[in-house]
C-alpha cells in the first residue's frame, strides 16, 4: 500500500475546494456562448443589485491592472528567423471574445449561488464574426482572423532537419509510404475539478493561492509573468492534488482575476470550476494534424522521412505550449535510423480552446505518426511488421545515438525489448486466435508499437530537496514537486530511506511546503521528470546528510571522520565500537541538508503489442490482449510503475476508441460539453495488461531511472490504432482517424463490404 492511499482511500484527502478562509466571498464566471464575436456592451447593472452581490470585474478592469500577457513557451527560432506570435489575453476577456467558454466577467457575492444567479443577470451583447475552427482551414487564406497581433492565424512557422537530405532520399527510395494522420483533441478531465482561492495581503501586498497544481515554481513564475506580481510575493498552499495530466501546470486566467477580486474587496475569493467549465476550459490536449512520409530502400531499409505538423494551439497560447510543439521533435525519429529527417510546423490559432500539456505532451502524437507509417509501409511492402522495426532499429553499437535534430539517446535495448514483448504476447499465436475470432464472424487485428521518448529535463536551473533530521532519527523531505496521484509520498521516502537504511516509515514527503517554497528550486511534476529530477536529488542528499553527520558522529564519538562507519541509522566507531544514532545527531535542533543536480534527458522505451476483435455487425471493438514491456531504467515501485503504466494506457485507449472534443465547424459551438457526448474510457475497456521490465539503468541519474508516467499513453495509441488498422487492412480500409468509434468502424465496414459488392 501507498502512503497516502489510506488517507485518499477513506476521505481524509485535502483538494482544493475543501478550504475555506474566513469572510471568504465567491466568484463565479460568465462565459462567452460564442465563438467569435466583439462584446458590443456588457450589462451588469441588474446584477450589482442582486442580495449578496459584493463586487463585478469585466475585461476593462483586467487591462486596467495589466493582467493582458500571459507567459508562453514557443521560444524556439522560427522558420526564416520567424518569432514566435503571441496574442494578448486579458484575464476577463475585453472587446472581443474568441472561444466558447472564454470568461468575460467575474460576479463575486457571499455565495456561490448568488454570485452564479447574479450573473444570469449579466447581459452580454455581441456583434458576431466567423469563427475558424479547423487549423487547416485558419491558415488558409481569407480565414477569419482571431488577432491583429498573429496575420494569417500564424503563431509559429518552424523547421527541422534537413530538406535537401530528405529530397534526396525520396529521389532515390524504392518505396514511399504516405499517411496523414490527425491526434485529436482532447479535455484532460482529472477527477478533481479546478479550483482556487486567493487571499490578498495588504500589509506586503502579497497574495496566497490555495490551489490544484503540479508543483509550485512553475506557476508561480508564469503567475508573476502574467500579472507582474513578484514572485516573492505569492504563496501556494495545495495538499492532494486529483490527477493533472499536465492540465494543472499552466497559469489560468481565472486565477488572475481572482487576485483583482481578492485585492479589490479585501476578501478572500474562492472559485470552484464545474465539470462542464472543466471541459470546455481547461486546457485541451494534443490536437495535432500530421502529413507523414517514409522512404524505404528495395530491402525496406528506411532512407528519410518528411513530417508535416499542423498544430492547433486554440485560441491563445498556452503557458505551457512549448512541449506541444517542441516535444515532437526530440525522439523524430523514434527508435530506428533513419539518415534523412525534414519536418515542418504551422502553429495555428483557432476559435477553440487553447490547448497546452497534456500526457506526453507530443510525444504520443509523434510516436502515433511514426508508427502507423512503419506499420503500413510494412503491409504495403508484405514484409512482417516486426520485422520491418527490427531491421531499422538502431543498433546497439550506434549508442549513444545523436538523432537527426540532435537529442542523445542513452544506450536502449531496443531488440531485447522487442523479442521480450513478441514472446510475451505470443505474436507466432496470432494467426491462430485471428482463425478463431474468423469463425465466430470477428475481425480480429495485431498492432505493435516500439517507441522511445524523452523524459526528465526540466527548465529549472537545477532540482534541489532539503532533508531534515530530527531528535527521533526521523527525516522530511522537502521538494517544489507536487504529486498528483503518482504516489511521490511513497517513492521519495523509499529513495531517501534506502539510501540512509533506515525503514521507509521513518521518511515523510512534504511537497511544496510554505516554508520552503521560495527557497527551494526544481520542475514541477511534468514531463515525467520528478524521479529522475526529484527522486535523484533525495539520493543525493541521502548520501550528503551521511557525510555531514559522520563529521558530528565523529565529534561525539572522539575518533577521525574516517573511523566513523554508517550503516542503517548508525554511526560506529571502528576503534571503541561506540555507536551513535543519526537521531542523537540532531539532538540540539534538526539537522539538514540541501541536496542538488542538474539532469538532462533520459529516454524511456517499450515495445506495446495489442490485439482487438471487431464486431463488424456493430463496428465495436474490444482490446482482447494488451502486452508492453519497457525498459524504463532501475525501478523503484514495482506497484507503481505497473500503476502508471495501466493508467497511461488506459488514457491511450481512450482516445483511440471514444475521446474527442468536438466543435462545430460552422458556429464553433462546442459539442461534447458534458460526459454524456465527451466518451470517457470506462474500467472495462482494457481488461488485462500484462507488462514485464526490462530496465538499462541511465546513467543520467544516479538511481539509473528514466520516467515512466507517460509512457503508457505514447505506447498505446500508436499500438491500439495498429491493431484497428490491421483488423480493416483485409476489407481494404485504408486508415480510419481517431477516435474509432463503432459508427466510424461500422460504416467503414459497410462501405468496404458495399466497395467490395
Ligand atoms: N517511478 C518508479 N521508478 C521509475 C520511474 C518512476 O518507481 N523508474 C515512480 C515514481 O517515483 C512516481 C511515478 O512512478 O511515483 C511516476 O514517476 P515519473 O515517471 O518520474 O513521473 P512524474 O512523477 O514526474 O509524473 C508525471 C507524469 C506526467 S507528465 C503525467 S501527465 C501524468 C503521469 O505522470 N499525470 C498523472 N501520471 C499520472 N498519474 C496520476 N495518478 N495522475 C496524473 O495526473
Amino acid at each position: 500500500m501507498r502512503v497516502e492511499d489510506p488517507r485518499l482511500v477513506t476521505g481524509a484527502g485535502r483538494f482544493a475546494a475543501d478550504w475555506n478562509l474566513p469572510g471568504q466571498l465567491h466568484a463565479h464566471f460568465v462565459r462567452s456562448d460564442r465563438a467569435h464575436a466583439e462584446i458590443v456592451s456588457l450589462e451588469t447593472g441588474a446584477a450589482r443589485k442582486h442580495p449578496g452581490v459584493r463586487a463585478i470585474f469585466t475585461g476593462a478592469d483586467a487591462v486596467r491592472a495589466g493582467y493582458t500577457k500571459p507567459m508562453h513557451t514557443l521560444a524556439f527560432p522560427g522558420k526564416g528567423g520567424m518569432q514566435t506570435r503571441a496574442p494578448e489575453r486579458p484575464a476577463l476577456a475585453h472587446g472581443k471574445v474568441r472561444f466558447v467558454g472564454e470568461a468575460l466577467a467575474m460576479v463575486v457575492a457571499d455565495t456561490a449561488a448568488a454570485a452564479q444567479d447574479a450573473a444570469e443577470l449579466i447581459e452580454v451583447q455581441y456583434r458576431e464574426l466567423a469563427p475558424v475552427i479547423a487549423p487547416e482551414q485558419a491558415l488558409a487564406s481569407g480565414a477569419p482572423q482571431l488577432h491583429e497581433s498573429v496575420p494569417g492565424n500564424l503563431s509559429l512557422e518552424a523547421e527541422a532537419g534537413d530538406a535537401a537530405a530528405v529530397e534526396a532520399a525520396f529521389a532515390r527510395a524504392a518505396h514511399v509510404t504516405r499517411l496523414k494522420v490527425e491526434v485529436t483533441r482532447v479535455a484532460p478531465n482529472p477527477m478533481e475539478p479546478r479550483a482556487c482561492l486567493v487571499a490578498h495581503e495588504p500589509q506586503d501586498d502579497s497574495y496566497t493561492f490555495h490551489v490544484c497544481m503540479q508543483g509550485v515554481t512553475t506557476l508561480r513564475r508564469q503567475m508573476s509573468v502574467y500579472t507582474g506580481v513578484a514572485e516573492d510575493r505569492m504563496r501556494f498552499v495545495a495538499h492532494d492534488v486529483g490527477g493533472g495530466f499536465g492540465q494543472r501546470t499552466p497559469a489560468y486566467p481565472e486565477y488572475c482575476a481572482l487576485m483583482l477580486a481578492a485585492k479589490d474587496t479585501g476578501r478572500p475569493v474562492k472559485w470552484v470550476s464545474t465539470r462542464s467549465e472543466g471541459i470546455a476550459c481547461d486546457t485541451h490536449g494534443r490536437a495535432n494534424i500530421i502529413d507523414g512520409a517514409l522512404a524505404l530502400d528495395r530491402d525496406g531499409r528506411f532512407l528519410g522521412m518528411r513530417l508535416d505538423w499542423v498544430n492547433d494551439m486554440g485560441s491563445y497560447l498556452s503557458p505551457a505550449s512549448q512541449g506541444h510543439v517542441r516535444n515532437t521533435s526530440t525522439c523524430m525519429t523514434g527508435v530506428y535510423r533513419i539518415p534523412a529527417l525534414y519536418a515542418s510546423y504551422r502553429v495555428a490559432l483557432t476559435n477553440t480552446n487553447p490547448v497546452s500539456a497534456y500526457r506526453g505532451a507530443g510525444r504520443p502524437d509523434v510516436a502515433y505518426a511514426i508508427e502507423r507509417l512503419v506499420s503500413r509501409a510494412a503491409a504495403e511492402l508484405g514484409i512482417d511488421t516486426a520485422e520491418l522495426r527490427r531491421r531499422n532499429f538502431i543498433p546497439p553499437e550506434a549508442f549513444p545515438y545523436k538523432t537527426p535534430t540532435g537529442s542523445t539517446y542513452e544506450y536502449a535495448d531496443l531488440p531485447g525489448v522487442l523479442e521480450k514483448a513478441l514472446k510475451l504476447a505470443d505474436w507466432r499465436g496470432y494467426p491462430k486466435r485471428r482463425a478463431r475470432s474468423e469463425k465466430t464472424g470477428k475481425l480480429r487485428g495485431i498492432g505493435i508499437a516500439t517507441v522511445i521518448e524523452n523524459t526528465g529535463a526540466g527548465q529549472a536551473a537545477k532540482d534541489e530537496v532539503e532533508l531534515e533530521l530530527d531528535a527521533r532519527g526521523h527525516v522530511t523531505v522537502h521538494t517544489v514537486s507536487k504529486s498528483q496521484g503518482h504516489g511521490h509520498e511513497t517513492t521519495l521516502a523509499m529513495i531517501v530511506a534506502d539510501a540512509l537504511g533506515i525503514p521507509r516509515e521513518r521518511v515523510a514527503v512534504r511537497q511544496c511546503g510554505e516554508d520552503r517554497q521560495h527557497r527551494l528550486q526544481g520542475n514541477h511534476t511534468g514531463g515525467s521528470r520528478s524521479t529522475v529530477g526529484a527522486g535523484s536529488v533525495c539520493h543525493i542528499a541521502a548520501r550528503k546528510l551521511i557525510e555531514h553527520c559522520r563529521g558530528l558522529a565523529a565529534l561525539e564519538l572522539g575518533v577521525e571522520p574516517s573511523q566513523v562507519d554508517y550503516a542503517k541509522g548508525a554511526f560506529r566507531s571502528r576503534e571503541s565500537k561506540r555507536a551513535v544514532k543519526l537521531g542523537e545527531l540532531a539532538g540540539t535542533g534538526p539537522v539538514s541538508v540541501v541536496g542538488e543536480g542538474k539532469f538532462g534527458s533520459t529516454f524511456p522505451n517499450g515495445c506495446h503489442i495489442a490485439e482487438v476483435e471487431i464486431d463488424p455487425g456493430t463496428g465495436a471493438a474490444q482490446i482482447a490482449s494488451y502486452c508492453a514491456v519497457d525498459d524504463i531504467g532501475t525501478v523503484i515501485n514495482h506497484a507503481i510503475v505497473e500503476g502508471q503504466l495501466h493508467g497511461g494506457v488506459v488514457m491511450g485507449a481512450g482516445q483511440i476508441f471514444g475521446e474527442h472534443v468536438v466543435y462545430d465547424l460552422e458556429s464553433g459551438q462546442l459539442m461534447t460539453g458534458s460526459f454524456m457526448d465527451y466518451c470517457m474510457p470506462r474500467a472495462g475497456m482494457v481488461r488485462a495488461i500484462r507488462g514485464a521490465e526490462h530496465p538499462t539503468p541511465s546513467k543520467v541519474s544516479p538511481l539509473g531511472v528514466k520516467g515512466v508516467g507517460e509512457s503508457g499513453c505514447t505506447g498505446s495509441l500508436p499500438a491500439l490504432a495498429n491493431a484497428v488498422a490491421d483488423a480493416l487492412r483485409p476489407l481494404g480500409v485504408a486508415h480510419l482517424d481517431m477516435p474509432l468509434t463503432p459508427a466510424k468502424i461500422w460504416h467503414a465496414v459497410r462501405d468496404a463490404r458495399k466497395g467490395g459488392n
